[in-house]
């Protein structure tokens, strides 16, 4: 960009020639980032953190006849979950074989896309300007992600201390606004009056409330001017993520983040900047409203936090359905 007050038109414009990064701090054949800073020691303060052992699972249902399809992304489907064998099969004689011993069962396959539920984005999930996480080539993700896929942060697992941010209800409401933003500061403000301190190397977690308001709305309504609140760029809000150590940021939204800025048209800026620089790990669509509820009735926001997503061989994401013990 020549002119400095120019409205930045790409991703490189906005983040400019020398963007934060975590490139190569943990080898040039990494592919889990900001998930290596949970080490042992974190594992052990992640369990210090639990006091009363309540068990809250974040997985959102997949294929709920009950509901309108699944949250997803714009332009993705909703899974579709078909029986292929249960008794009917028996009952009307399509059943391939028919065991003597009198034993039936049921199987079922699945139609989704691994980031059309409660997922863990692969840190080659997204990028820029020809590179994936760690510099690897974007050409590594034709047919399958050969770096940097969602398999080796289902190898390694995520285990840690979570800390819950209740952006919603620090502003007084059920659900933010569509495209309502906030930064790292507005966080910080939000724990303060939470009576938490966000600590280095917790995995952060924000609710906004947009995943519950799915569910208590019509399909059209939710995508109408779709534009999710959220999380905004700002090289102070990278510099406050790479500082803090942050390994992993969880949200009750579908992608972490305002969708897109109305301003510049610039989408999901913070998966450029989070996840592909500073190799922060993204869990998103979230369930937070039940844990939120409990953590508000007695004022304790931090816990145990466990995940592993599934290991999908060079897949760019993968369900998930975390469970966080506190
Ligand atoms: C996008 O890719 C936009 O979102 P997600 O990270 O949810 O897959």
């Amino acid at each position: 960009m020549s002119d400095s007050n120019a409205k930045p038109r790409t991703i490189s414009d906005l983040l400019g020639p020398n963007p934060l990064s975590n490139w190569g701090k943990w080898g040039p054949d990494d592919e889990v980032g900001s998930l290596n800073y949970l080490d042992a020691a974190q594992v052990l303060r992640g369990v210090a953190a639990v006091q009363t052992g309540e068990v809250f699972t974040l997985q959102v249902p997949i294929g709920d006849p009950a509901t309108d399809g699944d949250p997803v992304w714009p332009n993705r489907r909703s899974a579709v979950r078909t029986s292929v064998m249960d008794e009917g099969f028996f009952e009307r004689g399509d059943a391939p074989v028919v065991p003597e011993d009198g034993h039936r069962w049921a199987d079922d396959r699945i139609d989704m896309f691994l980031q059309g539920s409660t997922q863990y984005d692969a840190l080659g999930h997204l990028w820029y300007d020809g590179q994936i996480w760690n510099g690897y080539s974007a050409k590594t993700t034709i047919g399958s992600l050969s770096r940097a896929s969602v398999a080796p942060i289902g190898e390694r697992g995520v285990v840690g201390r979570g800390v819950l941010i209740d952006m919603a209800r620090h502003r007084g409401k059920d659900v933010l606004d569509r495209a309502e933003a906030f930064t790292h500061l507005d966080l910080l403000e939000a724990a303060d009056a939470q009576g938490v301190t966000i600590e280095p190397r917790d995995i952060l977690l924000v609710r906004t409330g947009w995943i519950g308001s799915f569910y208590r709305t019509t399909r059209d309504e939710f995508y109408t001017d779709f534009n999710e609140p959220g999380l905004i760029y700002s090289r102070e809000l990278v510099e406050w993520f790479q500082r803090m150590e942050i390994p992993n940021l969880a949200t009750d939204t579908i992608a972490n983040e305002r969708s897109f800025d109305p301003e510049t048209g610039i989408e999901v800026a913070l998966h450029c900047a989070l996840m592909r620089n500073l190799g922060v790990a993204m869990t998103e669509i979230c369930w937070l409203d039940d844990l939120a509820a409990v953590c508000a009735a007695d004022g304790r926001w931090t816990f145990l936090y466990t995940a592993a997503p599934l290991k999908v061989i060079g897949a760019s994401g993968a369900p998930v359905n975390p469970v966080v013990i506190r």
